[in-house]
């Protein structure tokens, strides 16, 4: 059963297209939880920071890039065994710089209709749900 006192960890990630409709996938390195899986990119809100700081300081950690975050897409909250985690996901509006895995992580630009062919982390998936869902109304 899951344990509802445990740590809620708050964890932001961005879809970023590039002028080709396609989408960025990272993929996490070793010796990390989830390594190998291919997720979007991001990762965990500071205290004080809001989702929006929070996700343009990833991306720019992560990949290199200056962001403007747009609107959320998804929320998505995942049990582990030891943590509740949230994926709060949001829409990359704009971006400049040419994107790099800062990190030694390998990156791919993906086309919409191919992200579900990616192994992810389970919190990932629904993402990848609601972008079809919002790709097949556009
Ligand atoms: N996580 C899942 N999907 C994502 C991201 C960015 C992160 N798209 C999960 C993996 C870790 C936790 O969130 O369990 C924290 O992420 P990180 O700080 O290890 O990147
Ligand atoms: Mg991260």
């Amino acid at each position: 059963m899951p344990n509802l006192q445990s740590r809620l960890v708050e964890v932001v990630a961005g879809v970023i297209r590039d002028a080709r409709g396609r989408i960025l996938l990272s993929r996490r390195t070793e010796g990390r939880d989830l390594a190998g899986l291919w997720e979007f990119p991001g990762g965990k809100r500071e205290p004080g920071e809001t989702a929006e700081a929070a996700l343009s300081r990833e991306l720019q950690e992560e990949l290199g890039i200056e962001t403007e975050v747009g609107a959320a897409l998804i929320r998505v909250p995942q049990a582990y065994p030891d943590k509740r985690l949230v994926l709060d996901v949001r829409e990359i509006r704009a971006w400049r710089g040419s994107a790099r895995g800062r990190e030694g992580q390998a990156l791919m630009w993906v086309p919409p209709h191919k992200l579900a062919s990616y192994a992810m982390p389970p919190a990932d998936r629904p993402v990848v749900a609601a972008l079809e869902q919002a790709d097949r109304y556009l």
